[in-house]
């Protein structure tokens, strides 16, 4: 088999897809999803312009050599953008081997270690009654687990809850330039325990709660979180602190026993070895499309299972539907799957791109038996919804200091 041709399409059905299309001369082709947040048309240069040219010709059959050549072969490795282009060609490869083989790529993986992959959705809301109100339309519909983000009285808009935009807080299309919001940690420890008392109180015990942090806190601050917390038995604690420093989450953990979780932003296992090795966290969320692929979170998945770390892949709106379903293979397979972020499936529009054919029943996903990902791209509806450039909000304290958002 030799691969003929590789596409990039880029497209914006409610928000910007990097879609690869790897097309062979035996009539298979393979999908993947290299789409990397408001660097979209980096990603799509760096496959167009040096990847691609290196590929056309070459056994699409041949994974491992392909990722060592386009991963240890390059002078400048690892980084966002390289690790989501190699993400989004080893995702597409997969594909095509597991049409070859006519089995599902969890089949190729080792098989099922579960019936489904249990979900998490997202709450989130104006204030706690608001949050609340909609985890309970979750827990209705189905969902065992939650996660729970409220707006921070004092501030205008913040990660996760929509501000004064009626269309979530991350829908793409109109941010010609990336937005500005406020932090307070202040005001945020204001409100956060609240928010979990009441949890417990109205939703009851056997809802797991989960919350993202998304990195705003320094480390001594995610101890006293994470301690505040602990009564209300969270089922992990997201992106506390950042930790580029990865030493500094010994801190966290030496003073509280809730469960800790990071990694949607890591592109390498490098990235979370002493987290992983260290056992300072209990989730990695390291996704398929930015740290290289399956053959990459394959070897995460088993190298966090020794410590006792499970895996919870990101599940954000900027990972495309293809993404969604390599994440459904891995978790079916994974011995040490944890949970699933889940925040639906996209737009009508995106529907119409992205076919797919996976279960959801009473929380969990049950993943497609079409051979290889079970998903199709159709190229025709996707040209109806051109690229736009977007970008994520960027975040400051009070006194006008850059800070994470
Ligand atoms: O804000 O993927 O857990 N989910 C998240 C995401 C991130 C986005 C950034 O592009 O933190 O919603
Ligand atoms: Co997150």
């Amino acid at each position: 088999m030799k691969i003929t041709q590789i596409k990039v399409i880029v497209c914006c059905p409610g928000r910007n897809f990097v879609t690869i299309k790897i097309i062979t001369d035996s009539g298979l082709f393979g999908l993947g999803d290299a789409t990397l947040n408001g660097r979209e048309m980096a990603v799509a240069a760096y496959l167009e312009e040096h990847a691609a040219p290196c590929l056309v010709g070459r056994d699409p059959q041949e994974i491992e050599d392909i990722w060592q050549y386009l991963y240890r072969g390059v002078y400048w490795r690892t980084g966002a953008v390289t690790m989501t282009a190699i993400g989004g060609i080893d995702m597409a490869l997969w594909d095509i081997k597991g049409k070859a083989a006519g089995m599902p790529l969890y089949q190729l993986l080792g098989g099922r270690s579960r019936t489904g992959v249990t979900l998490y959705a997202h709450a989130s809301g104006k204030n706690t009654e608001e949050t609340l109100g909609e985890a309970k339309k979750l827990v209705e519909a189905g969902f065992k687990a939650i996660r729970i983000q409220s707006a921070i009285p004092g501030l205008e808009a913040t990660y996760g809850v929509i501000g004064d935009m009626k269309d979530y807080y991350e829908m793409q299309g109109n941010r010609p330039l990336p937005p500005e919001e406020e932090w307070s940690t202040q005001k945020y420890f204001g409100m956060v325990e609240e928010l979990f008392r009441e949890a417990r109180h109205h939703l009851g015990s056997d809802v797991h709660l989960l919350h993202d942090v998304h990195n705003r806190l320094t480390p001594i601050e995610s101890a006293r979180l994470g301690k505040l917390l602990e009564k209300y038995n969270l089922l992990f604690l997201e992106d506390a602190s950042i930790a580029e420093n990865q030493e500094s989450y010994k801190v966290i953990r030496q003073h509280t026993t809730t469960p800790l979780a990071i990694g949607e932003t890591y592109n390498t296992i490098w990235d979370c070895k002493e987290l992983v090795q260290n056992q300072l966290i209990d989730y990695i969320r390291m996704a398929a499309t930015h740290a290289g692929g399956i053959t990459a979170m394959r070897r995460i998945a088993d190298f966090a299972g020794i410590y006792s770390v499970k895996i919870a892949p990101h599940g954000a709106p900027d990972l495309s539907p293809i993404c969604v379903a390599a994440h459904l293979h891995l978790n079916t397979w994974a011995p040490n799957f944890g949970i699933q972020e889940f925040v639906g499936l996209g737009s009508e529009q995106c529907r119409q791109i992205f076919k797919q054919d996976f279960q959801i029943k009473n929380g969990m996903a049950h993943v497609s038996e079409a051979p290889g990902l079970g998903i199709d791209f159709d190229e025709e509806a996707a040209k109806e919804y051109p690229y736009k450039r977007s970008y994520l909000p960027v975040s400051r304290l009070e006194d006008g200091t850059l800070w994470h958002w």
